[in-house]
């Protein structure tokens, strides 16, 4: 009776053990790859979040979901740069981030509109 009880507690812990190595692995691959893309909305003439951190060769998604207004989101550096062009209502513009530094986002259209960027090496 005794023995029965062990080896079914051992299979449920060998069980566990393979469980927690498949999430490990889940983890070092999605490491490997970088996180995100981290999305940025548009709302209200605002990027939200308006501060993000990232570790460098991880991507933010500018989703322009205000409604009917245009935006452009641009970044211009000695080190990095990107420009999104005049982006349409209802579209999305990806951009991996791959020089580590403190940036900041602008909107050619809306010149209140920021948006911080701190890129981890
Ligand atoms: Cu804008």
């Amino acid at each position: 009776m005794q023995s029965g009880l062990l080896r079914t507690s051992r299979v449920a812990q060998r069980g566990r053990v393979q469980f927690l190595i498949v999430i490990f692995t889940g983890i070092l691959a999605g490491a490997a790859l970088g996180a995100g893309p981290y999305t940025i909305s548009q709302k209200d003439r605002e990027f939200r979040p308006a501060q993000i951190a990232i570790k460098r060769g991880e991507t933010l998604r500018f989703i322009n979901d205000d409604g009917e207004l245009l935006h452009h989101a641009y970044l211009s550096t000695d080190t990095f740069s990107f420009d999104s062009g005049d982006q349409q209502p209802g579209s999305k513009f990806d951009v991996a981030f791959s020089v580590p530094g403190d940036f900041m986002v602008l909107c050619g259209i809306h010149p209140k509109m920021k948006l911080a960027v701190h890129v981890a090496k």
